[in-house]
C-alpha cells in the first residue's frame, strides 16, 4: 500500500524522471535544500556549490562503494528559480536500467530518498510555483495522446484556465462586497449597488460556470478519445471496418449473422484528433438470450457516441428498417449521423434513396479500402465541427474540476435566485462564499491535504 502521509519538504527526494526501461541516456532528478551536498557526495568534477544556477556540467558519478559508475551531465537549477522552487539537480547518465538501479542506490546512500508519486509537482504546487490546476495539467501533457488533447493540456499549464477562473472569482468577490456594502447602510435608505446590477454579476458567473461545466463531456471525450459507434445489420461489415482503419485483425470477421457479440474497442489517431471505435453486435431480431445483450449494449453505444457510423450491406433487404431502428434511437442524442454503404467492390457506387440528403453517404469497401480516405477525412472534419461547436473557449477536461464545477452551478444559480426573490443579503451572501469556495477547491487555494494526496498519487515518480 501506498504511504498516505507525504512527508514534509525538507528532506530531499530523487526519482528517475524518464520513461522506465533501458534507453539512450536517463535522467535523474534531486531535489531539495540539501540537493546539491548529496550529488556532490558521489560526483567526481567541478565542485557543486561552487557553480552558478542553470549551468551543466560533465564529470562521474559514483556508485554506493564509491566506484566510478558512469560519465554524467549534470544541470544545476538553484532554488528558487527551479520546477519546485528548491535546489534541484538534474543527472543525465547512460540509460541500462544497471546504471539506474546503481544511481539511485547511491544517491540513497548519500541522503536522499526515493519520491513519491507527483512529489515534485506537488513540492511545486506548495511553492506556489503552479496552482493546482496547473499541476494537474502536467500529468495530462504527459499522457496525452492526440495534438487536440495536447493544446487543451498545454493551455491549462500554461494558466489559461486558472485566469479564466480567477476572473470569475473576482466577480464573486465584488458581489459579496456590494451585498456587505447594502447591508452595512441597509437602515439608510441609500442604494449603493442597484439589485439589477446584482443581478446581471451573478447571472454572468452562473453563465460561465454552466458553460465550463458543459464542456466537460466535450473535453472529456477529446482526452480520451470521441466515441465512435460502429452499428448496422449483421453482417454488414462493421467489424471489417474497425480492422481496416486499425489496420489490424482486431475484431472476429465471419460470414455467419450474429460474429460480434460484445462491443470490440480501440483508439486511433486520426489528424488531430483521438477516436475510440466501439464496433458493436449487428442490429435484428433475435431469441439469442445472449446476442439480444449484445444489441442492447449497441443501442447503448449509440447513445453515448459523439459519431455514429452505420454500416449498410446495400444487397441487404432490411437496410430501410436498420436505419429507421438507427435514427429512432439517435433522435434523443446530439451525436452525428455517418452512413457507410459497405461492399462497393461487389455493388459499384450506390447511393441509397431512402437516406435524407442532410445525411452524409459514403461508399466503402473493407476490402479494396475503397472510400476509407474519405470517411478519414470525413470524421476528422466532424470532430472539429464537434469542438468548435463548443461555446466555452476553455474546456474541462478533469472530472474533479466538472464535480466541482456542478456545485458552482447549484450554488450560483441559487444566488440568482435569492436576488430575483429579494431576499436579505446575508441569505444570499452565504451562497456567494459557497461559490468563491467551490471555484478555489479547482486551482487550489482551498484544499485539504487528503485531495492533494489522491491528485498527487496519480502522477508517475519522477514527475
Ligand atoms: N466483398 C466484401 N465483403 C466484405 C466487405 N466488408 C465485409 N465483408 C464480408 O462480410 C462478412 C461480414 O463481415 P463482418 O465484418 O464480420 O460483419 P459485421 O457487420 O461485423 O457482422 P456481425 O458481427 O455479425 O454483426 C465477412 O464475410 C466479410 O469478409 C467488403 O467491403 N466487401
Ligand atoms: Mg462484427
Amino acid at each position: 500500500m501506498m504511504d498516505s502521509h507525504i512527508h514534509t519538504s525538507g528532506d530531499t527526494i530523487c526519482a528517475i524522471s524518464t520513461a522506465p526501461g533501458v534507453g539512450g541516456i536517463a535522467v535523474a532528478r534531486v531535489s531539495g535544500e540539501n540537493a546539491i551536498e548529496v550529488v556532490q557526495r558521489i560526483w567526481r568534477g567541478k565542485p557543486l556549490d561552487k557553480m552558478k544556477s542553470h549551468t551543466a556540467h560533465l564529470g562521474t558519478l559514483l556508485d554506493s562503494h564509491g566506484e566510478p559508475l558512469d560519465q554524467a551531465v549534470i544541470t544545476l537549477f538553484l532554488a528558487p528559480a527551479s520546477f519546485t522552487g528548491e535546489n534541484v539537480v538534474e543527472l543525465g547518465v547512460h540509460g541500462s536500467l544497471f546504471v539506474q538501479r546503481e544511481l539511485l542506490n547511491a544517491l540513497m546512500g548519500a541522503g536522499a530518498r526515493l519520491a513519491e508519486h507527483g512529489e515534485f509537482t506537488r513540492r511545486a504546487f506548495v511553492a506556489k510555483k503552479i496552482d493546482l490546476a496547473q499541476a494537474e495539467a502536467v500529468a495530462d501533457v504527459i499522457a496525452s495522446n492526440s495534438r487536440a488533447a495536447h493544446r487543451i493540456a498545454m493551455n491549462q499549464m500554461r494558466g489559461g484556465y486558472s485566469k479564466k477562473l480567477s476572473m470569475l472569482r473576482d466577480k464573486l468577490l465584488e458581489l459579496a462586497s456590494l451585498l456587505e456594502l447594502e447591508l452595512d447602510f441597509s437602515e439608510e435608505e441609500v442604494e449603493f449597488a442597484s439589485r439589477q446590477h446584482l443581478l446581471e454579476l451573478a447571472q454572468a458567473v452562473h453563465s460561465e460556470v454552466t458553460s465550463l461545466h458543459g464542456s466537460f463531456a466535450h473535453g472529456a471525450a477529446l482526452k480520451q478519445g470521441i466515441p465512435v459507434a460502429i452499428v448496422g445489420a449483421t453482417n454488414a461489415g462493421k467489424s471489417s471496418l474497425l480492422n481496416a482503419l486499425l489496420g489490424d485483425d482486431r475484431a472476429i470477421v465471419s460470414d455467419i449473422h450474429g460474429t460480434t457479440r460484445d462491443v470490440v474497442e480501440d483508439t486511433l489517431e486520426i489528424g488531430d484528433y483521438l477516436f475510440r471505435f466501439m464496433d458493436t453486435a449487428g442490429l435484428r431480431s433475435t431469441t439469442d438470450t445472449i446476442e439480444q445483450i449484445g444489441i442492447t449494449r449497441s443501442l447503448k453505444a449509440i447513445a453515448n457516441a459523439s459519431i455514429v457510423l452505420l454500416v449498410i450491406d446495400p444487397a441487404d433487404e432490411s437496410v430501410a428498417e436498420t436505419y429507421s431502428r438507427v435514427a429512432e434511437e439517435m433522435m434523443q442524442s446530439q451525436a452525428k449521423l455517418i452512413t457507410l454503404v459497405n461492399k462497393s467492390d461487389l455493388n459499384p457506387e450506390q447511393k441509397l434513396e431512402f437516406i435524407p440528403q442532410t445525411v452524409t453517404q459514403i461508399a466503402i469497401s473493407c476490402v479494396t479500402m475503397q472510400g476509407l480516405d474519405t470517411l478519414r477525412q470525413q470524421l476528422s472534419d466532424t470532430a472539429k465541427e464537434i469542438s468548435g461547436n463548443n461555446t466555452a473557449d476553455i474546456l474541462v477536461t478533469n472530472a474533479r474540476h466538472a464535480e466541482i464545477l456542478q456545485h458552482a452551478t447549484q450554488s450560483s444559480s441559487r444566488i440568482i435566485g435569492g436576488l430575483t426573490a429579494g431576499l436579505s443579503g446575508d441569505f444570499i451572501a452565504q451562497d456567494v462564499r459557497e461559490t468563491i469556495h467551490h471555484l478555489g477547491a479547482i486551482t487550489g487555494t482551498i484544499t485539504t491535504t487528503d485531495i492533494l494526496t489522491t491528485i498527487f498519487s496519480r502522477f508517475c515518480i519522477g514527475k
